[in-house]
């Protein structure tokens, strides 16, 4: 029996050969996997349950025909995809993670998180995610026409690109203290997490405690998934993508 932990497919429409990936992944899932967790980012955006367009209902028959075969499916959302709520969970058929949740995983406890909250070091990241988070701010954003949230959020993306490349790479990276923090508030000495696109898996010394953190890749030149099997083993492995797939 094995649990799997994915992050950061960022599917859009721009970018079929990743939706291609995902659809068979789960199609090609040995039945002996029986949890999938989505860790955050699994959209580019997200502006709101009520968007008409094809690749959200085309990603939600997907996970839900796993799900109805018996796979259990967990999202917690990123940075990217925080709009994401109840409608959409229960049509894509997976349970709404807190951002962080801590699982019992074969009997290990384990800290869940997306990820974004551990880069302390980016002050005006950190900043813009306070103010998308408040929930008076998320309602008059979902209050708006479908027109209007997208303009919004394709001007949310440039601006996060011009902020990446204006950022320096350890200012976007984890930040160690909040690492230690999170191990020692929460008790465990396993943290898995995404967000920040560099698939690792980190050795910290916590107050004597040996912790392990593994990290999740993106979906762009391949995908990751991390398999946790019940004999305890940790296996971060690679997802074929078609990049040539236009
Ligand atoms: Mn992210």
């Amino acid at each position: 029996m094995s649990t799997l932990f994915i992050s950061d497919l960022h599917l859009d429409a721009s970018r079929p050969q990743a939706t291609a990936a995902i659809a068979r992944f789960l199609e090609r899932l040995p039945g002996t996997c029986r949890r999938l967790y989505i860790l955050g980012d699994l959209f580019e955006s997200w502006i709101g349950d009520d968007d008409d367009a094809p690749l959200p209902d085309q990603v939600a028959g997907l996970l839900r025909q796993r799900a109805e075969a018996g796979l259990a499916i967990a999202f917690m959302a990123g940075n990217r995809d925080f709009a994401l709520g109840p409608d959409y969970a229960k049509r894509a058929g997976f349970r709404l993670l807190e951002d962080p949740t801590a699982i019992d995983l074969h009997g290990r406890k384990t800290l869940l998180m997306h990820g974004d909250t551990l880069c302390t070091d980016d002050t005006a990241y950190q900043a813009f995610r306070v103010q998308v988070r408040d929930p008076a701010w998320l309602a008059n954003m979902l209050a708006q026409p479908l027109a209007a949230r997208r303009a919004f959020a394709a001007q949310a993306r440039a601006s996060s690109r011009e902020h990446t490349a204006a950022t320096a790479e350890t200012i976007m990276d984890v930040n160690a203290n909040a690492v230690a923090d999170a191990f020692r508030q929460h008790q465990v000495d396993l943290i898995i997490h995404g967000h920040t696109h560099r698939p690792a898996v980190h050795e910290h010394m916590v107050d004597g405690r040996r912790c392990t953190r593994i990290v999740l890749g993106d979906w762009y030149e391949q995908g990751t998934v991390l398999v946790a099997g019940d004999d305890g083993s940790l296996h971060l492995d690679t997802v074929a993508i078609d990049t040539a797939m236009a």
